[in-house]
């Protein structure tokens, strides 16, 4: 199997895991709200969710990226899924891909998901899947991924 090509960051930045550390400066707040509602998340609650990714590091990558000045500027999760099908085989999902739109055109989208396939590759992972707007599609095909089917909802 070839390894996926993970192309290098720029001089300076940083792809590392979320930490309780990133509540301070809210940098990680602010980015994934680029994507979506964030919502109320106080200290404790984040702290607690911290934890409970950091117990469970064979399902849960939460992932970013950080600029030259150490501020987050991208975000990833991949959730591996531990299944019965496929001989107990594992899928990576591919999560929350958010990228500040100040740090366009340094390829940061596309490293953060190749970092994020290699991670599933490394855990062996059979596939990897997302879940995106249709104005993402182009963008996730230049990463390598090919649309397999269509995304369903129920929301609450
Ligand atoms: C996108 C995200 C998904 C996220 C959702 C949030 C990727 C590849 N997909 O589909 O991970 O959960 O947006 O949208 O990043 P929502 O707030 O409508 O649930």
């Amino acid at each position: 199997m070839q390894p996926v090509p993970v192309p290098a960051l720029p001089q300076g930045y940083n792809f590392r895991r979320v930490g309780k550390e990133d509540f301070q400066d809210k940098n990680l707040f602010k980015t994934l709200s680029i994507l979506t509602t964030v919502g109320d998340i106080p200290e404790p609650k984040f702290h607690a969710l911290i934890d409970y990714w950091n117990d469970r590091k064979e399902i849960y990558n939460p992932m970013v990226i950080t600029n030259a000045e150490n501020v987050i500027i991208a975000t990833g999760m991949l959730f591996v899924e531990h299944k019965l099908i496929h001989g107990g085989g594992k899928v990576g999902h591919v999560e929350d891909i958010s990228v500040n739109p100040s740090e366009q055109g340094k390829k940061l989208g596309l490293i953060m998901i190749r970092n994020l396939i290699q991670i599933a590759q490394n855990e062996g992972c059979y596939k990897v899947i997302l879940d995106c707007d249709e104005k993402n599609v182009k963008f996730y095909e230049k990463c390598g991924m090919k649309i397999e089917g269509v995304e369903m909802g129920y929301r609450f």
